[in-house]
């Protein structure tokens, strides 16, 4: 049996979190095994290096390093989270995955798309999502959302041009393999947003019931 592996993708603020647990309770109330999760993190260890990847306040922090600190967390993750879900036939439910990678060190920090691949080749072999969430907004909403939060991360104090690169990256993956994407206007009201992901219960039951 093998489960069905979603994630939730998208620039800060976009309600990646928010709509995790509202998709969590649809599945829930039809008797789904749901597993949430979050990249980079997801296990104790995990966690450990994301505290590493945002803090602010660390010395400044090199492109490899960035790249290679996120594939091993996700090594992790997998090893101990996401494979033992999907092998008892959960569907794991993951705010950011890879195309994050692809959306911030590749469009955010210039990474190039063939370097992520050869590592999402080697940490994950042939495991890919079978559904991305894309939440889409204009970057100056998502910022705002974030901000209102208080304290910046890492990740956050970065300018315009580079979420508007992560913007694009997303938008542009999407646009590239609509089977695997779903691009989600989140700059709705969120009753709106949640609206449209009701539209795409039927399909996920019946991709995890059978
Ligand atoms: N990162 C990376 O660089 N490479 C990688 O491979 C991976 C990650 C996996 C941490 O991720 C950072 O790691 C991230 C990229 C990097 N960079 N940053 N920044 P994260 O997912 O923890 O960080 P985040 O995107 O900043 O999370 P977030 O701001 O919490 O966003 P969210 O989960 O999409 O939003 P939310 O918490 O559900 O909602 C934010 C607020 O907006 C909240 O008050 C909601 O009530 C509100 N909200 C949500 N939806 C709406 C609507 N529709 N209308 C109005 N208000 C709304």
């Amino acid at each position: 049996m093998s489960g069905l592996f979603i994630t939730l993708e998208g620039p800060e603020g976009a309600g990646k979190s928010t709509n995790r647990e509202y998709l969590a309770e649809r599945l829930r109330e039809h008797g789904v095994d749901v597993v949430l999760t979050r990249e980079p993190g997801g296990t104790p260890l995990a966690e450990r290096i994301r505290a590493l990847l945002l803090d602010p306040t660390a010395e400044p922090m090199a492109t490899d390093t960035e790249l290679l600190l996120v594939f091993a967390a996700r090594a992790q993750h997998l090893a101990q989270v996401i494979r033992p879900a999907l092998a008892r036939g959960a569907v794991v439910l993951c705010d950011r995955f890879t195309d994050a990678t692809y959306a911030y060190q590749g469009g955010g920090r210039g990474v190039s798309e063939s370097r992520i691949a050869q590592l999402e080749s080697f940490v994950q072999g042939d495991l890919r999502p079978d559904l991305t969430l894309v939440f889409d907004l204009p970057v100056e909403v998502g910022l705002a959302r974030a901000a209102a939060r208080g304290r910046l991360d890492r990740f956050e104090q970065e300018g315009r041009m580079f979420f508007e690169a992560v913007r694009q990256t997303y938008l542009h993956r999407a646009a590239r393999e609509p089977v695997r994407y779903r691009v989600v206007d989140a700059a709705q009201p969120l009753d709106q947003v949640q609206r449209s992901l009701d539209s795409l219960l039927p399909h996920l039951l019946g991709a995890c019931l059978g």
